[in-house]
């Protein structure tokens, strides 16, 4: 399956494939969406091919639940699961405390409660996701479509008593249009370059009118495992 990569493929590829020796026969997954979750996908329905393993897979997309029926996962909803032994998942950063920051991909909202519905959380990354400090990569927040602009403004004026760097915050487009999430919100990208205080920022910004959700994870990933473009995988 993995041929020729490149140094970053095979990092995401040697992440993805470790993370699935977790995954036990019986097991309800949470399948992750991003690059390095759909190689898990793949790895994962290998295992379901050709050793007849059975697992029950509760997609985070309508992509993930595309390529998981493609390669031969049995795909059930979140509703249906109840509760689920395992997610996998991809992450935009992580820190030394497995503090995420998610939502690169855009389906932070069913990401986030598919992970906190899961007795552990695997994050899948290359080594380049890991930071000291949370904030380089803009901190998505899903908000809905009405007075989004509103929403906008409140949160770039909540950020001025936080201690964070930079206060831009741009809505996400795809193409000429906003960019609409599966549940068919859009998504405010945060430019902060640093986040001085998770907690404190995650907080705040899930009490501003209009955000449905933001991309910082706290708590929630139990382990992370890493790929290397050399082959070499962390864990
Ligand atoms: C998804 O994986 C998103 O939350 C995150 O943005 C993305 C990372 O994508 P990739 O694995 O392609 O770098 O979980």
């Amino acid at each position: 399956m993995s041929g020729e990569l490149s140094p970053i493929d095979k990092a995401k590829f040697v992440a993805a494939k470790r993370a699935v020796d977790f995954v036990e026969d019986g097991m309800r997954v949470g399948l992750g969406t991003g690059s390095t979750a759909a190689w898990m996908v793949r790895c994962l329905g290998e295992l379901v091919r050709e050793d007849g393993m059975q697992i029950k897979g509760v997609p985070t997309s309508t992509r993930t639940a595309e390529l998981a029926r493609q390669v031969g996962i049995e795909v059930i909803s979140l509703d249906e699961a109840k509760w689920l032994d395992l997610t996998i998942d991809g992450a935009d950063e992580f820190d030394a405390n497995l503090n995420l920051i998610k939502g690169g991909g855009g389906a932070l909202l069913q990401e986030k409660i598919v992970a906190t519905a899961s007795d552990q959380m695997i994050v899948i990354a290359d080594v380049a996701k890991e930071v000291a400090q949370l904030g380089a990569f803009p901190l998505p927040v899903e908000v809905i479509p009405f007075g989004w602009q509103t929403s906008k403004a409140l949160i770039e004026e909540t950020l001025i008593n936080l201690d964070v760097l930079g206060r831009d915050t741009t809505l996400r487009m795809n193409g000429d249009a906003p960019f609409v999430t599966d549940e068919g919100n859009y998504l405010l990208d945060m430019h902060l370059s640093r986040i001085g205080n998770v907690r404190q920022l995650a907080l705040v910004i899930n009490q501003i009118p209009g955000v449905v959700e933001n991309g910082l994870f706290i708590d929630i990933c139990d382990v992370v495992v890493i790929g290397h473009g050399d082959g070499k995988v962390e864990v």
